[in-house]
């Protein structure tokens, strides 16, 4: 059997217990024929070390990861993905600092793992590589010569075409996507946006279903939204530390009920629009104060950006505001805690949480949303309230759907929630984890693996460089 290969820009060791719920997926994925895992180390080399290869067994999965040096690390990460692609793919031009020139770091990484990379392939390997910081890594690996199977997953959205455009580099990543055997998106909306790209932008010519003929070769892309591994999650959830977290909050907040936000800080989640909402709920149904409290975990994330340190200053001026406003001196309507939550101890916060508030400004899926489903205790479930601009509004129908720009709505949508009778409840939660189970992380991953390996083979012709 052939082997499979992953790349992302980074690695988790699978048997490691704080893995999330991906890392864990894609660890299973590489045990049963045995694999090879390749990306970042996470590290910074040492002046002269850069091209060091570290390569290390966890069980049958070959680990292999490469430094990078101060300068790639801000240009190719800081930069060109999280200060270039991660905005604009996220709708956020105004966040994007476009003509920095950061894709000169973005293509030398690209390339350097491609050399790496490649010292490690047999020919019969099967590639698949994950998310935008990794666009260019097929068109890089042909341009050695290799002639492996290999296809691409973006876990982020698909910005419309227009957006794209903006993007000076637009094109070339377009090219380099149609390096790929297949493009797998999130939703039925990203996938639209690619198709609809591809033709009005690049002239590609529609060959029926998912596939085109661009840049002189054939491309193919298809929708595979992501799951998480429910079976693990609820283990997860019966587990000691979830069990503890679950009966010390529950003491804690006895005769409170709990509104629940957990992320990233990350200006997408769209976490100030959702501390107004809050705000508006308890101005607009006063019967709140006292008794009603928004949970908001935000965990570090990208801190060396400006933009996520102006999110900060702003997410806590607005939740110290508020509870300036609404606070008494034994209830505090926000408790904002600006860390991680340990993963195994997660899902007894879930579970204590009688609204999910998953209200992001655009998302590529969701995992949070999942998550919450999976902890719930189907005799007496929470209420997911989710935005419809995260993919998984595609899938999860019997959540309540928010437009998350709307306070007025949102807020209105968290009374709606706070109210639900348990047997509404009941139903929507069950309707909810049958889709979450029939389409887990495994689905995923097989559904992907095997569209990857029904691609018809063809001519892989080489594109030009970036311009920028
Ligand atoms: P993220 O943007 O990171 O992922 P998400 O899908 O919600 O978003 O996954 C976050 C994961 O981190 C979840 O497993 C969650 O439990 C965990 N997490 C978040 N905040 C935490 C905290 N404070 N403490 C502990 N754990 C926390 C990207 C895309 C998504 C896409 C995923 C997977 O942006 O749209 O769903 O990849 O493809």
């Amino acid at each position: 059997m052939a082997r499979l290969v992953i790349v992302s820009n980074r690695v988790a060791d699978p048997r490691k217990p704080s893995a999330g719920g991906l890392a864990v997926a894609l660890g299973d994925a590489l045990k049963p024929r045995g694999g090879l895992w390749f990306g970042w180390s996470g590290h910074i080399a040492e002046p002269g070390q850069a091209d060091q290869l570290h390569v290390q067994q966890a069980g049958p999965v070959t680990l292999a990861t490469v430094d990078l040096t101060q300068d790639d690390h801000d240009g190719y990460y800081l930069g060109y993905s999280n200060g270039v692609l991660w905005p604009v793919f996220h709708y956020r031009l105004d966040l994007a600092d476009l003509d920095a020139g950061y894709v000169g770091s973005y293509r030398r990484v690209n390339q350097l793992f491609a050399r790496q990379l490649q010292t490690l392939l047999r020919p019969d390997d099967i590639i698949w590589v994950h998310d935008y910081h990794l666009i260019p890594l097929a068109l890089e690996l042909r341009a050695l010569g290799c002639a492996q199977r290999i296809g691409f997953f973006l876990h982020i959205p698909m910005p419309p075409p227009l957006l794209l455009a903006a993007i000076p580099q637009a094109e070339w990543l377009v090219r380099c996507l149609c390096a790929y055997h297949l493009v797998g998106f999130q939703s039925q909306a990203d996938l639209l946006h690619f198709g609809r790209y591809i033709v009005a932008e690049v002239g590609a010519q529609p060959l029926g279903g998912q596939r085109w003929r661009a840049f002189g070769r054939r491309v193919e892309a298809g929708c595979f939204p992501i799951g998480i591994d429910v079976d693990e999650f609820a283990g997860l959830t019966h587990a000691p530390e979830a069990c503890e977290m679950y009966e010390r909050m529950r003491h804690t907040y006895a005769g409170h009920r709990i509104l629940l936000g957990v992320e990233r800080l990350d200006y997408s989640k769209g976490l100030p629009q959702r501390v107004k909402a809050f705000a508006k709920l308890l101005r607009n149904h006063p019967e709140h104060i006292g008794s009603t409290t928004l949970i908001q975990i935000a965990s570090p994330s990208r801190e060396a950006l400006g933009s996520y340190t102006d999110l900060r200053q702003q997410l806590e001026s607005l939740t110290g505001a508020l509870n300036g406003d609404y606070g008494e001196l034994d209830w505090v309507p926000v408790r904002y805690m600006h860390r991680n939550v340990a993963r195994r101890r997660l899902p007894g916060l879930y579970r204590l949480a009688r609204v999910a508030l998953v209200t992001p400004l655009r998302d590529g899926m969701n995992l949070v949303a999942k998550e919450f489903i999976a902890a719930q205790d189907p005799a007496d479930p929470g209420v997911l309230v989710l935005s419809r601009f995260a993919g998984a509004a595609e899938q999860l129908k019997e959540a309540l759907l928010v437009n998350p720009y709307d306070t007025d709505g949102t807020s209105e949508t968290m009374q709606q929630a706070l109210q639900m009778p348990l047997h509404e409840r009941q139903r929507r939660h069950q309707l909810l984890l049958e889709h979450i189970r029939a389409h887990d992380v495994h689905w995923w991953r097989r559904t992907y693996l095997d569209a990857l390996m029904a691609t018809q083979e063809d001519d892989r012709a080489l594109a030009p460089s970036p311009k920028g």
